[in-house]
């Protein structure tokens, strides 16, 4: 094994004073608090620029051992979507039939979700992020570190990049999902982590009138 440090370089960063940070961070909250779920699509296009830029703010993530162990595909392809949505209805098919069980079935009664999922084939784009469980290099097998924390801190990132950049999201979980890697023919060590259909809402697109958790309920101090 060839052993290597990485050079270390000045940090660039700029302190605020209490005042302006603390307008940054309720201004950050209250663009954060805009964002909701969307699952009504328009079927308009949304610039590749713009989501190559999103997936660069995702690519910016912490990860273990600096491995950043994941990948990103964005499905345009009417066709693709398609066959994806024809894969994903078989899943949830069964997943709504009886593989969730009640009190799971209970806990999604208010959201009104369901076995049909149309937005697969509305949204304009849908993102498949991808978490390499192990990498592959010169043939060997390379171990990766908390590759669902690093992941699943990616897609934080990149919800909050697209949601900033003025488009909606959807954090869907068909489950299982081992048919993304087939259809989008990605390698073994690439496993499915979530698809996120991207876009931009329906002129009537209603959301569930849900409330967050006040800070009460969320944060100790100690
Ligand atoms: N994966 C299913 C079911 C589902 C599960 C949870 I937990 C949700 O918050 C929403 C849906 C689906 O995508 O419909």
């Amino acid at each position: 094994m060839t052993r290597k440090t990485y050079p270390f370089v000045a940090l660039e960063y700029e302190r605020h004073a209490p005042e302006e940070m603390l307008r940054r961070a309720r201004a950050f909250h209250a663009a954060l608090a805009q964002r909701r779920t969307v699952r009504e699509f328009k079927p308009d296009p949304v610039p590749r620029e713009v989501l190559e830029e999103c997936i660069r703010a995702a690519g910016t993530s912490p990860s273990g051992a600096h491995r950043q162990p994941w990948t990103f595909v964005v499905v345009t392809d009417p066709a693709l979507k398609r066959e994806i949505r024809e894969a994903a209805e078989v899943e949830e098919k069964l997943n709504y039939g009886g593989r969730m069980n009640e009190e799971w079935l209970l806990a999604l009664e208010p959201l009104g979700t369901g076995w049909e999922k149309p937005f697969l084939e509305t949204a304009p784009a849908l993102i498949v992020v991808l978490r390499h469980a192990w990498d592959e290099e010169r043939g060997e097998r390379v171990r990766n570190y908390y590759t669902q924390e690093s992941v699943g801190i990616a897609s934080g990132f990149l919800l909050v990049a697209l949601h900033d950049a003025g488009l909606a999201t959807l954090t869907h979980t068909p489950s299982p999902m081992a048919f993304l890697q087939r259809i989008l023919e990605r390698p073994e060590h690439e496993k499915p982590y979530l698809l996120i259909p991207v876009g931009y809402p329906t002129d009537g697109c209603a959301v569930p009138d849900l409330a967050r958790k006040p800070l009460g309920e969320i944060l100790v101090w100690r």
